[in-house]
């Protein structure tokens, strides 16, 4: 008996994948077919496959092609496979010419034509554009722009800004640039909310009532009613209002949640979160995004996340630099909860090692610094030979997967997001906390 087999993603199962499996399966009597896994793919840079991978088993299983399914995992399996099954011919099509060579010392490698005028991209880029809008005066828009480069279904085609210096040259050739924010959002499907934090309520307020989706660097409001307000506004009116945290994207930071909630480490006792970046007094005052603003919703993150928002008490401690008015530029928050206890440290005018512990009564997590951006944690025991260290990659600091999880959420018509509405009302009401001064001192 002639084994054969193949491997692909099969995203939107097409007939150019069709026309590949059955000649496939022409070349030898029984046919493996390797779907890739979704974490496999988002390492293998293919962040836009559409369907989740039980869904693309499903569509090549119905094709009744395969004899066996098989997912494939990881780099380096195809050799596993290949003799554990004891394959005799692997087959892929002609687009992947020559890199699959290295398979021929375990049998033969057949590249079949690649059936031209279809692919899965097409399938994608048939669906509706979603033209996004950058609303803001920091240079972060620079960043969205470019990651948004990489998302399929998704273009920036308007820019609203007051410093138009500090956007780069592929910002500022967008279609529309201006400054006059009733213009801009004529423009767009959705929009990017960036601007400062004590304008988001009105400008949230007045995009979703246009109808369109609103993805709002955190916080959303600085007023927790405000913050459901805006959630159940967006409901009613059928468009998406997602909350820009991009820790919340990246694999390992999603993924050492899971554990910590999958009870690795026990109960969670403490959790610590500290985001630092010192910045020099001029761009302080130019970026009116202050520390507290800037880091408190990343920081709050982890805390919210494991602990909840129940909290039953807390203490404010935020440091007045001398000449800064009502402005922190270091802040240090308590929380005490039933069962376990948290903190935060975040600023722009003190450094500190940017790291994230979370202790509970098995072990404990560390990730190191800088946390908010980690590909990596690792899990530590009593007994250190137990300790286990974890990677993920991360592109784009997880800007990139969080405006994939925002588009999908448009095409599903359904939240998609990393970060739960309590979650959000919940930093909210911290920042209301802070401009009102409950619970603080300032030192
Ligand atoms: N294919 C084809 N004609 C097309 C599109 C795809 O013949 N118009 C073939 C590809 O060459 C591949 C298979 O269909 O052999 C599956 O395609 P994809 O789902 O795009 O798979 P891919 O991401 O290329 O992964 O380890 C993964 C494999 O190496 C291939």
């Amino acid at each position: 008996m002639t084994k054969v087999i193949t491997y692909g993603t099969y995203d939107l199962l097409h007939f150019g994948h069709i026309r590949l499996l059955k000649r496939a399966k022409a070349l030898g009597d029984y046919l493996i077919v390797g779907v890739t896994a979704d974490d496999f793919d988002k390492t293998r840079g293919k962040i836009n496959v559409q369907q989740p991978l039980m869904e693309r088993i499903e569509a090549v299983r119905e094709t009744g092609i395969a004899d066996e399914i098989i997912v494939e995992e990881y780099e380096g399996q195809k050799i596993d496979d290949i003799c554990r099954n004891d394959v005799d011919i692997f087959t892929v099509g002609s687009d992947w010419e020559g890199k699959f060579d290295y398979l021929k010392e375990y049998c033969e490698v057949v590249y079949l034509e690649r059936t031209d005028g279809i692919s899965s991209s097409e399938v994608r880029d048939k669906r509706r554009t979603v033209r996004f809008g950058l609303l803001g005066d920091d240079s972060l828009l620079n960043k969205v722009r470019m990651e948004a480069g990489f998302v399929n279904g998704l273009q920036v085609v308007a820019l609203c800004t007051n410093r138009i210096e500090v956007m780069g040259g592929e910002l500022r050739s967008v279609d529309i640039v201006t400054d006059d924010f009733d213009e801009f959002i004529k423009h767009v499907d959705a929009v990017y909310v960036q601007s400062l934090p004590a304008k988001h309520y009105d400008q949230i307020k007045k995009i979703l009532e246009m109808g369109k989706h609103v993805l709002c660097e955190s916080p959303i409001t600085l007023n927790q009613e405000q913050c459901r307000e805006l959630f159940l506004l967006a409901e009613n009116k059928g468009v998406i209002l997602m909350d820009a945290i991009k820790t919340a994207y990246s694999t390992a930071f999603a993924r050492l949640l899971l554990m910590v909630k999958g009870g690795e480490i026990g109960e969670v006792v403490s959790v610590d979160a500290t985001c630092t970046s010192l910045k020099i007094l001029e761009d302080r005052h130019q970026n009116v995004w202050e520390g507290i603003y800037g880091w408190a919703p990343t920081a709050l993150l982890p805390i919210f996340r494991l602990l909840g928002t129940d909290y039953h008490d807390f203490k404010i401690v935020s440091r007045y630099a001398d000449g800064e008015k009502n402005r922190g530029d270091f802040t240090k928050i308590d929380f005490i909860y039933n069962h376990a206890v948290a903190s935060i440290k975040v600023g722009d005018g003190v450094k500190s090692e940017g790291e994230l512990i979370i202790s509970g009564t098995k072990g404990y997590v560390y990730v190191p610094a800088p946390w908010w951006k980690t590909d990596y944690f690792e899990i530590r025991y009593e007994n250190q030979s137990d300790n286990k260290r974890y990677f993920y990659q991360l592109d784009g600091e997880g800007i990139r997967y969080e405006l994939v999880a925002f588009v999908r959420a448009i095409e599903r018509g359904r939240s998609m997001s990393n970060i739960d509405q309590e979650v959000s009302c919940g930093i909210s009401e911290m920042m209301d906390h802070y401009v009102r001064g409950t619970n603080m001192s300032i030192i």
